[in-house]
C-alpha cells in the first residue's frame, strides 16, 4: 500500500515538473507592437529564449561585397572563410530620403530587397540601420552643426514634414520586404544609432535628452500607428558607455523599444578592449534583464584584423559569458583609398581567417544553418 502510495507520488510529482517545464517553454515574451505580426512576435520570443543559448554572427552588407570582390551571387567573406553564411544580416538605407537608388556605400536598394528575402528564406534575421542626412543641412548623418536638426524634426519643426516624408519612403521599402506568401519579413530597425556620440546630429551634445526620446518615439510612432508597420522590431542603440545612467540617458521608454544594444570597435590596445567590452556587456546584461528586452551587440569590430587568434582568445572569452544574443560585424568595405582599408571580418588567406572559424565552429556561436534550424519565425 505504502508502495503503491509513494508510486503514485511520484509519477504526480513527474507530472507537475512536466507541466511545469511546458509552462516555463510556453511562457511568452511580447515586442513593444500591439499589433506586431505573428512572424514578428515568435521572432522577439525566440530572440529573447535564445539568450544563455546562443549568440548569433552578423555581417553588414555581407552579400553585397567583400574584401576584392563586388555581387557575385551567393558570395560572403563569412561564407569563404567559416563555410555558412552570417546567422543576422545588417543592411542600411542611408540615401533612400533622397530617392537614391544606392545607398551611401553604394548598395543598391533593389538588390538589398533581393538579399533580404534570400536570407528570410534560408531563416536568417535581418537588421536595418539609416545614417539619414541631416533634414535641417541637408548635408549627411555626420553633420551635427548647427544645433537644433533634432528639434527642427520633431512636430512643430521646420523640418517636420520633410522628415515624414522621408519615414514615407522607410515605410515603403520596409513594405517591399514580403516573404513568397505575401506576408512580411520581419526586421530588426536601429534608427538613430550611436546616440551618445557627437558625430551624428541626432547624437550626444547635438540635442537635448528630451528631443531625442520625442525625435526616436515620433519615428516609431509614425511608423508602427500612422503608417501601420507591424513587423519591425526597435533597437536602441548607443556607442560605448560607463553606467546604467549614462545608457539610458536618452532612453525613450519600454514601449519604444525591444532590443537593448551598443556599438564597440577595438582601437587600441588589446587587454584594455577586451576587459572594456567585458564590463561593458555585464551593464547591459543587467539594464536588458530589468527592462525585459534583447540584449545585443548591435556594432563591433577590430579593423583590418591583426592578431590572428582575436576572435578565440580576445572576442569570444569576452562575449560567451554574457547574454547578447547576436553581435553584428561591420562592413568588409576593402580597399576604400590608398591608405584606407575597412574590413571586420576575415577573407580567404588573411591572418585571423581559420580563428574565426574555430570561433564560429563553438557550440555558442550561431551561424545561419544552426538559426534556421531554430526556426525563428514560428
Ligand atoms: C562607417 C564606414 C563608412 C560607411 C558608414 C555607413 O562606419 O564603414 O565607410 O559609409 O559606416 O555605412
Amino acid at each position: 500500500m505504502l508502495h503503491r502510495h509513494n508510486k503514485a507520488f511520484s509519477i504526480c510529482t513527474f507530472l507537475l515538473v512536466v507541466i511545469g517545464l511546458y509552462a516555463a517553454k510556453a511562457q511568452k515574451v511580447l515586442p513593444s507592437d500591439k499589433l506586431a505580426t505573428k512572424e514578428t512576435i515568435h521572432l522577439y520570443n525566440n530572440l529573447f529564449q535564445l539568450q544563455h543559448k546562443g549568440i548569433m554572427i552578423g555581417h553588414q552588407d555581407d552579400l553585397a561585397y567583400g574584401v576584392n570582390w563586388k555581387y557575385e551571387t551567393g558570395r560572403s567573406d563569412i561564407k569563404d572563410v567559416a563555410g555558412d553564411y552570417p546567422a543576422i544580416y545588417g543592411w542600411e538605407l542611408g540615401g533612400l530620403e533622397n530617392n537614391a537608388s544606392a545607398n551611401l556605400d553604394g548598395v543598391p536598394f533593389d538588390k538589398m530587397q533581393q538579399f533580404i528575402k534570400d536570407a528570410y528564406g534560408r531563416g536568417a534575421v535581418i537588421t536595418i540601420s539609416w545614417h539619414l542626412n541631416n533634414p535641417l543641412t541637408g548635408k549627411s548623418a555626420w553633420d551635427p552643426a548647427p544645433k537644433g536638426s533634432v528639434a527642427a524634426a520633431l512636430p512643430g519643426g521646420s523640418k517636420n514634414d520633410l522628415y515624414k516624408s522621408w519615414l514615407d519612403k522607410v515605410a515603403i521599402f520596409m513594405q517591399s520586404l514580403t516573404t513568397a506568401k505575401g506576408n512580411y519579413i520581419p526586421v530588426i530597425f536601429r534608427p538613430f544609432h550611436e546616440l551618445n556620440g557627437n558625430w551624428f546630429w541626432w547624437g550626444g551634445n547635438n540635442c537635448t535628452p528630451e528631443e531625442l526620446k520625442q525625435l526616436y518615439q515620433f519615428t516609431v510612432h509614425y511608423l508602427r500607428d500612422i503608417k501601420g508597420l507591424h513587423h519591425l522590431l526597435y533597437a536602441y542603440n548607443t556607442d560605448r558607455f560607463n553606467s546604467k545612467a549614462a545608457y539610458l540617458e536618452k532612453y525613450p521608454g519600454n514601449e519604444w523599444v525591444d532590443i537593448m544594444g551598443f556599438d564597440i570597435y577595438q582601437r587600441g590596445p588589446t587587454a584594455a578592449f577586451a576587459q572594456e567590452l567585458d564590463t561593458t556587456l555585464g551593464l547591459l546584461d543587467a539594464i536588458a534583464a530589468e527592462n525585459n528586452k534583447i540584449p545585443a551587440l548591435t556594432e563591433f569590430g577590430y579593423n583590418q584584423l591583426p592578431d590572428s587568434t582575436w576572435w578565440t582568445d580576445v572576442f569570444y572569452k569576452a562575449i560567451a559569458p554574457h547574454n547578447l544574443v547576436y553581435a553584428l560585424a561591420w562592413r568588409n568595405a576593402g580597399i576604400k583609398s590608398k591608405d584606407d582599408i575597412e574590413f571586420y571580418v576575415p577573407y580567404t588567406g588573411q591572418q585571423s581567417a581559420a580563428d574565426f572559424k574555430k570561433f564560429c565552429d563553438t557550440k555558442l556561436i550561431l551561424l545561419e544553418k544552426e538559426v534556421k534550424k531554430l526556426n525563428l519565425y514560428k
